[in-house]
């Protein structure tokens, strides 16, 4: 296993590991392309040994639509921050969810836009400070997985999970392959962890998830 380029303590690998182990229950590790967003996802790019494939800043889940439509026998994973999903990228995922797209998609939420130094995303909580809101946000959160439940086809899947429930983040991802296995659309937001923009000691950084995030964005299967 290379050495990994994130940040001690952040989320990014946690949601990997669980991906990777899932993928090697289900056999499917050599059969897997793992699309990669701009971000800090981008430093998975050989973090996991699946296939990666580099993508522009929001534009992951066309790419993989397009390699699941290319190599249909191919498990074809989108992973993209919130910012890349939510704000860049939000239409080309929209209208993959509502075409019912045969891809898994994998946000990873830390509520900020990391690799840029921690700005505010779409995710961004009110109240919430980062340097593009030091007072404090003063908007709602968007919750994309809730958008899209009312827009997707029967037979897809769409759940959160937040990366300190192994078994949780665990099942929603196999059951969001086996969904793109049977045809449909499927999308697993996680909620994350960037102690480095949210300057955060270890306790704090989990009590930053459960106690800030959580309540905010409720956990578990909303599609499917
Ligand atoms: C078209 C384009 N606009 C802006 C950027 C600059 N940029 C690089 S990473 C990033 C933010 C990524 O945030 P997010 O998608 O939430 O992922 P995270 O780093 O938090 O994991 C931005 C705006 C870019 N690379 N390309
Ligand atoms: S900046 Fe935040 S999200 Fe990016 S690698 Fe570091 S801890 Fe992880």
């Amino acid at each position: 296993m290379p050495e990994a380029k994130f940040c001690v303590g952040c989320g990014h690998p946690i949601a990997l590991m669980a991906l990777n182990k899932v993928l090697d229950e289900m056999g499917l590790t050599k059969k897997a392309v793992l699309g990669l967003d701009i971000g800090c996802s981008l430093l998975a790019w050989n973090y996991l040994p699946v296939n990666t494939f580099q993508t522009h800043h929001g534009r992951v889940t066309p790419t993989m639509l397009a390699f699941k439509r290319a190599r249909p026998g191919s498990i074809c994973l989108a992973y993209a921050g919130d910012g890349g999903s939510y704000a860049i990228g939000w239409q080309s995922l929209f209208h993959a969810a509502r075409r019912d797209e045969p891809i898994t998609v994998i946000v990873i939420n830390n509520t900020i836009y990391a690799m840029t130094g921690g700005q505010t995303a779409p995710t961004t909580m009110h109240g919430e400070k980062t340097p593009t809101s030091p007072n404090g946000y003063p908007d709602e959160p968007f919750h994309g997985p809730e958008i899209l439940k009312d827009i997707v086809k029967p037979g897809a899947y769409i759940a959160r999970t937040a990366v300190n429930d192994m078994a949780q983040m665990r099942m929603f991802i196999k059951k969001a392959i086996e969904t793109q296995q049977a045809g449909h659309f499927s999308l697993v937001e996680f909620l994350s962890l960037c102690p480095v923009n949210w300057h955060t000691n270890g306790p704090d950084t989990l009590k930053f998830l459960e106690e800030n995030m959580k309540p905010v964005f409720k956990v578990g299967e909303i599609a499917g």
